[in-house]
């Protein structure tokens, strides 16, 4: 069975999601990263990058076992695997693979840099915060130009590039966004929130989800000395 090493976060919600929509069976593995579990030596030895998700499949290609982090690579292992959720067409293929690309390089690192200056950083830094709100609301404003012209990112079909996209744009009022603003977006989303793999996967593991503020421990383990040290 498929291991998915993973808390409740947009990077690990797209693995749980595409594991929902896939009927692959896996075993949920939390690693919570408020407390430290990504720096302990079996998360590290599954990935250098202590960044979940990671999954170990005992049966990957050739039948023999496989360990992958970094949730774009993730999800085209498990559209390969299954023949599934990545448009067989050439044309739609790169179009998947190109949004997919959009999404591991600019929504999530800047939606991410957004949520620490806005949300976690201790001081209010005005140009940085500013800078990725305009980031922000840019690659909504991109995402919404595609989503006018074709109902998923990929064209016709809903693939993992949908599926690496919604976690980050869902929740949008935490980010300061109204869909309302971006109609084709909120289609799109509200699509996609409807489908009952997706409901199912953004629940794996919600009771361990925080609630409130980043407490100073948990600043400490992710943006302090224990985050930084070298290992
Ligand atoms: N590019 C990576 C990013 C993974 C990532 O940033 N994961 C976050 C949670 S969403 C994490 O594990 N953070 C732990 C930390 O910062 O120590 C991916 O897509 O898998």
């Amino acid at each position: 069975m498929i291991e998915a090493w993973t808390w409740p976060t947009p990077n690990g919600h797209k693995v749980h999601i595409a594991l929902e929509e896939l009927g692959l069976p896996y075993k949920v593995i939390p690693v919570n990263i408020g407390a430290g579990d990504q720096f302990k030596p079996g998360f590290l030895a599954l990935t250098p990058n202590h960044r979940i998700p990671a999954i170990v499949d005992p049966e990957g290609p050739g039948g023999r076992h496989i360990v992958l982090f970094e949730s774009g690579a993730i999800l085209i292992y498990l559209a390969e695997k299954t023949g599934k959720l990545m448009p067989a067409d050439p044309h739609a293929r790169y179009a998947c693979l190109q949004w997919l690309m959009f999404q591991m390089g600019g929504v999530g690192p800047m939606f991410g840099q957004w949520n620490h200056f806005a949300a976690y950083a201790p001081e209010k830094l005005p140009y940085a915060i500013e800078r990725y709100a305009n980031e922000v609301k840019r690659l909504h404003r991109v995402l919404d130009k595609r989503l006018s012209e074709a109902a998923y990112l990929a064209g016709d079909e809903y693939s993992i590039a949908d599926i690496a996209t919604f976690p980050w744009v869902r929740g949008p009022e935490r980010r300061g966004i109204d869909l309302a603003a971006y109609p084709a977006v909120k289609r799109w989303h509200d699509a996609i929130a409807a489908r009952p793999a997706v409901m199912r996967g953004v629940e794996v593991l919600s009771e361990s989800r925080r609630q409130g503020a980043i407490t100073d421990a948990e600043r400490e383990v992710m943006f302090g000395a224990t985050q930084f040290a070298a290992r």
